[in-house]
């Protein structure tokens, strides 16, 4: 691709042409993609509405990008490497050529059921090869797709279901991820007791189990697709038609949809990936995120097709069956960028080095790094024994609402300094600001981390309430989006990202509002009165969720209630929300005015009882000496 960038030079200098005309910069990189008709104005801007629109009036369709264009050169080129969560089960692979007969396959067995542009549709599946067909058939047919993890409740699904109005919910019969067994067609079949707007649910057969299939309702995708031609032509889309929705949670509420559109997501997705990961032509790319996240999105399904890369899939987890799967996969295939997260680097060095310094890992060339803050020794470890000191890691920042990666280094051409994110892709201008919003411009600095001008793939509205979107990300600093994030810049302008300033806990990378744990707790309302929920810094986690509980009758059975708080929480969420801690009291730290004095309740979550401040503001102090004495 000609937007490759080669040396740091060149970085800086396309940076520079970024910010001195951003809209004539990102024209330059669009070139490079496949348009049914070229944009008439390159981008149209304010952060007061917030209205974002890049490439106006483009017309395009994104898989036509990942799969039609790349037919000619790349048909026989493996697009797909599906590696299952059993080593002794046949691994997948798929070229350019036979992926794009099963999207268009599928896309057919959509239109049949009667899916057509605009439609939104649900996906909660395994990982599997049908997930990656599935996400790029709606995208074919101009259906907006909203994956949601397989590990979320069924609960929890509904509401995403409801949210969007979903027509269709693409799933399977069970699922496995490691030593578990989930059965994914039950939750279904469960959350579609709460939702009305679903017509058709597609299964894809994985683990054979049997299922309830609804008649009339459920079809199973393997006796669909004996019926639809395997051609399907891609729907035009207008460069700001939606192409996906991805739930997320924010400090307060319920999770919103984020959405994204078609043209500027596939620029930025196409563009920072092949610069990041300096992808050549015949490498095997592997990112271990699920494409329940932003990051199966963007960096193991869209980025790297867009570039015709090899990308791979798997679908179990790092410890199964043993600590070294990473290695192994990564020797069987001859991996040579590979993407995972610094909670499953902590959690493979706790296992002890053995498992690693057995695999050669010889074909790595570049290692990354996302989801959370990485720590020195996680980077190290990371850098030693998996890079063996020679692959760069790029320390990659970024978050559902930015589409991709903003800040990092790009693998190999940038400067690297452990658990500093680095600096900003080109296109990307963030500041650091003060409590009152100003810019604070010199390095060695530490602020709130805001960006000042769009980029492709931000983010153009919560799904349903614009209302929303502006008060979460454009209002507090007027002028910016704001991340949430607190970040420093040191001296040689180069960004640390801090972590979270706002009340949402990252647990092993995945994103919780304290808002949205506590309502879960609240609901057990015959126990439970009031709840408040803090992060707490966790070894392997990067951080664990402390509950601090009042009950509304004594607590005589202490262990039982913290098992029906963790059911509450199981269900309305999902297991990867569950409280670490639960400590039961009898009043939380609020001021006068009745809001809850978070950081306190995080110092006494993290052990340091010494410095909690200025606690004479509170309508009853006696309460900090209570809690800190049944800390747990
Ligand atoms: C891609 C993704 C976003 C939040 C973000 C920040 C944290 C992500 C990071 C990082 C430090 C990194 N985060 N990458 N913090 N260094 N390299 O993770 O999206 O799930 O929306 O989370 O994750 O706090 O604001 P998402």
């Amino acid at each position: 691709m000609s937007y490759r960038i080669n040396s740091f030079e060149e970085y800086k200098s396309e940076y520079q042409k970024s910010i001195d005309d951003p809209a004539e910069f990102w024209a330059g990189i669009a070139e490079n993609f496949l348009w049914q008709k070229k944009w008439d104005t390159t981008l149209e801007w304010e952060f007061e509405t917030p209205k974002v629109e890049w490439f106006k009036g483009g017309k395009l369709n994104i898989t036509e990008n990942c799969l039609d264009r790349h037919l000619e050169k790349r048909g026989n080129k493996l697009a797909l490497i599906w590696e299952p969560n059993d080593p002794k089960e046949r691994f997948v692979r798929l070229t350019y050529r036979e992926l794009h007969e099963e999207v268009c396959k599928y896309a057919n067995v959509l239109k049949k059921h009667g899916a057509k542009k605009g439609d939104r549709i649900a996906l909660y599946m395994p990982m599997i090869p049908d997930l990656a067909i599935a996400v790029m058939a709606c995208a074919r047919i101009g259906a907006v797709h909203t994956v949601v993890f397989a590990g979320f409740s069924a609960s929890a699904l509904a509401d995403r279901i409801n949210d969007c109005q979903c027509k269709m919910v693409l799933t399977a019969d069970g699922l496995y991820r490691g030593t578990k067994e989930i059965p994914v067609k039950a939750v279904v079949n469960e959350a579609l007791k709460e939702c009305t707007s679903v017509e058709t649910v597609i299964v894809s057969e994985r683990t054979q189990w049997n299922v309830k299939m609804e008649e009339g309702r459920d079809f199973w995708l393997h006796q669909e697709v004996e019926t639809v031609d395997k051609n399907c032509p891609a729907e035009p889309m207008d460069a700001e038609d939606m192409l996906f929705i991805l739930y997320t949670s924010g400090s307060t509420g319920k999770p919103k949809g984020v959405v994204h559109t078609c043209g500027g997501y596939m620029v930025y997705a196409g563009y920072s990936f092949a610069n990041v990961f300096q992808y050549d032509e015949s490498d095997i790319y592997w990112c271990t995120a699920d494409i329940g996240w932003i990051t199966g999105h963007t960096y193991i399904l869209y980025g790297p097709l867009l570039n015709g890369a090899t990308t791979l899939m798997f679908e179990g987890v790092p410890t199964y069956p043993g600590p070294g799967r990473f290695w192994q996969v990564i020797d069987k295939h001859g991996v040579n960028q590979f993407y995972t997260a610094p909670t499953a680097i902590r959690a493979l060095m706790a296992c002890g080095e053995d498992h690693v310094l057995s695999y050669g890992l010889y074909s790595l060339k570049v290692l990354g790094s996302v989801g959370e803050p990485i720590n020195q020794e996680a980077w190290e470890w990371y850098h030693i024994h998996v890079g063996k000191e020679k692959s760069p890691i790029v320390d990659t920042w970024w978050q559902t609402e930015t589409g991709g990666i903003m800040i990092s280094g790009l693998g190999g051409l940038s400067p690297m300094n452990p658990t500093h994110a680095g600096y900003p892709l080109p296109g990307i201008q963030p500041v650091l600001l003060d409590q009152e919003g100003k810019e604070i411009t010199e390095n060695g600095v530490e602020g709130y981390l805001a960006i000042k001008h769009p980029w492709p793939s931000i983010l153009r509205t919560t799904y349903g309430d614009h209302e929303r979107c502006k008060n979460t990300y454009f209002n507090t600093y007027k002028g910016y989006y704001f991340t949430g994030d607190g970040a420093k810049r040191d001296e040689n302008g180069m960004y640390r990202i801090i972590g979270r300033v706002d009340d949402v806990i990252n647990v092993s990378g995945h994103r919780f509002g304290t808002a949205e744990i506590e309502n879960a707790i609240n609901s057990l309302d015959e126990i439970v009165s009031e709840s408040a929920v803090v992060g707490y810094p966790h070894d392997i986690k990067g951080q664990a969720i402390y509950a601090y509980v009042i009950t509304n009758k004594p607590v005589e059975t202490p262990d039982k209630i913290r098992a029906e708080i963790i059911e509450a929480v199981v269900g309305e969420i999902g297991k990867i929300a569950k409280p670490e801690k639960i400590q039961f009291v009898s009043g939380l730290p609020k001021t006068r005015s009745g809001k809850i004095m978070r950081r306190i309740l995080r110092k006494i979550a993290e052990g340091d009882t010494s410095s909690l401040g200025d606690t004479s503001t509170l309508l009853d102090p006696d309460v900090v000496d209570e809690i800190k004495e049944g800390a747990l």
